[in-house]
């Protein structure tokens, strides 16, 4: 995304009074210091134009059959968007109309079709989900959202828990960052701001009916580390949760270099401020028994595990060969849980003693276009009770699982890049924890290609640190 437009089109808005910031009822009753009213844009035809590239900058993917805007202010700029990539836009009514076919969706469309959804601001994201089981209720595949402002109050985590990816395209803490810089909000202000967010970040969606479906207290998320680590079943979550909070780090490097020597003097630089180190070692040529006995006592001099991303996915025969290269060296692995117990069976067979080895299931991939299913995550929280003795927990991008004494790993974490070339996508260490759930990050090239990798882990350390601590005590 080109940030002098970003920052231009935030300057305007300011300027012309999309931002204000004084004492405001918002529609859920909240009383706000500040608000955002992007009707007025449709006023300024040159700025709708800009926010509507920026919202297509930010889609998850290049291509969907549809667009579709929440109504009123999501649609003139899906309109716009529509007009501008050549995609045909479904229109989504409030109400069905009492006459003619009585739609509440218009336009051309069959089952199983893609659609985008657009919406201006992410308070708790209801609208933006009533809008997603309309065309749901259609047969329309509606997971990808994209939003102008995230006043991150809990929406995009309330949206993820319901299968919706939403991406911003500025939070509030970065509008409010552009406007302290340009001189045009007082420090009072956006303390404010800011206290007034902290306390109100969280909320629920709410469906027709008014039941609250998301956001149910998970206890997973609201117990502290320490509580968590009396009460786990496998040794290596005590351990682990251990670590975490002598060191008072939830960070693990992935550790995605070209050579063992990079390797070990990676491990050596980010140690002291991990509880992790991450590898793929199939990526390395010169990857030996040596190389993983001298990883081990960096890791032991260190006082870290170290987690070999195997993603095992094969029959047990088969992963009971690759067992010894891939397996045998690393305290834990992973493991994609999709051939059935076969493969957990020889790992547990494999495994020497199985209090010392662990397994994480890949629950949820951090890519565009990744399997949400819910299928399958119940395949993988039903395999990690029936081998509570091996599976430690997740990787996933959401809350899959609300059992304390398991753990969620969550990848896709970046604090500069929103995504690369190939269809990673980053959430910043604040959302990756606070919002969606992760009790540990995995960050690898946010640390890897910085010239200074020590420096670039411990501030990744204090980030998702702080936002654990923050977490405990908002829930
Ligand atoms: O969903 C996933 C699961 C994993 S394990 N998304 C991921 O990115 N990973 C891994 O995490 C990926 O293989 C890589 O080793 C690391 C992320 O690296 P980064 O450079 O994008 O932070």
């Amino acid at each position: 995304m080109e940030k002098d437009k970003l920052e231009e089109c935030i300057l305007q808005m300011h300027e012309i009074g999309v931002l204000k910031f004084g004492d405001f009822t918002l529609k859920s009753g909240m009383q706000s210091p500040v608000y955002f009213d992007m009707r007025i844009v449709t006023s300024y035809p040159k700025l709708l134009k800009v926010v509507s590239e920026l919202l297509w900058c930010v889609a998850p993917r290049k291509a969907y059959d549809h667009i579709c805007g929440v109504a009123y202010t999501g649609i003139p700029l899906a309109t716009v968007i529509s007009q501008l990539q050549d995609m045909p836009m479904l229109v989504r009514r409030k109400e069905s109309k009492n006459y003619g076919t009585k739609q509440l969706v218009e336009g051309v469309y069959r089952a199983g079709q893609s659609c985008l959804i657009v919406e201006d601001v992410l308070v708790s994201g209801t609208s933006v989900y009533e809008t997603v089981e309309t065309l749901r209720n259609l047969q329309l595949n509606a997971s990808d959202a994209v939003v102008f402002l995230d006043r991150q109050q809990g929406g995009a985590c309330n949206l993820h828990t319901l299968g919706v990816n939403i991406t911003p395209v500025v939070t509030l803490d970065q509008m409010l960052e552009v406007l302290k810089r340009h001189g045009r909000i007082q420090d009072t202000m956006i303390a404010e701001v800011q206290q007034f967010i902290r306390k109100n970040n969280v909320t629920k969606i709410r469906t027709k009916c008014e039941e609250a479906v998301s956001v149910p207290a998970n206890e997973r998320l609201i117990k502290t580390f320490e509580l968590r680590a009396d009460a786990a079943v496998h040794p290596l979550v005590r351990s682990l949760l251990g670590i975490v909070t002598s060191k008072r780090s939830n960070l693990c490097v992935s550790a995605d270099v070209s050579s063992c020597t990079e390797l070990l003097t990676l491990a050596q630089q980010v140690g002291p401020h991990i509880c992790l180190l991450k590898t793929h070692v199939d990526t390395l040529p010169d990857f030996s028994d040596s190389v993983a006995q001298q990883l081990r006592s960096v890791a032991q001099q260190h006082n870290f595990l170290l987690f070999e991303d195997s993603k095992f996915v094969d029959i047990g025969a088969t992963v009971a060969r690759q067992w010894e290269r891939r397996g045998a060296w690393a305290d834990i692995v992973t493991v994609v849980p999709i051939a059935g117990d076969g493969l957990l069976t020889a790992i547990a067979q494999a495994a020497l003693d199985n209090s010392k080895k662990g397994v994480i299931l890949v629950a949820e991939m951090s890519s565009d276009g990744a399997l949400r299913s819910a299928e399958y995550q119940e395949m993988c929280r039903a395999a990690a009770k029936r081998f509570p003795h091996l599976v430690m927990g997740f990787v996933s991008q959401s809350s899959i699982s609300q059992s304390p004494w398991l753990l969620q790993l969550s990848p896709g974490v970046s604090v500069s890049a929103s995504g690369d070339a190939l269809g990673q996508r980053y959430v910043s260490p604040e959302c990756s924890v606070g919002e969606r759930g992760a009790d540990v990050i995995i960050v690898g090239r946010g640390v890897t290609t910085s010239s200074d990798p020590a420096a670039a882990a411990a501030n990744y350390q204090q980030l998702a640190y702080s936002a654990y601590l923050e977490r405990v005590k908002r829930l």
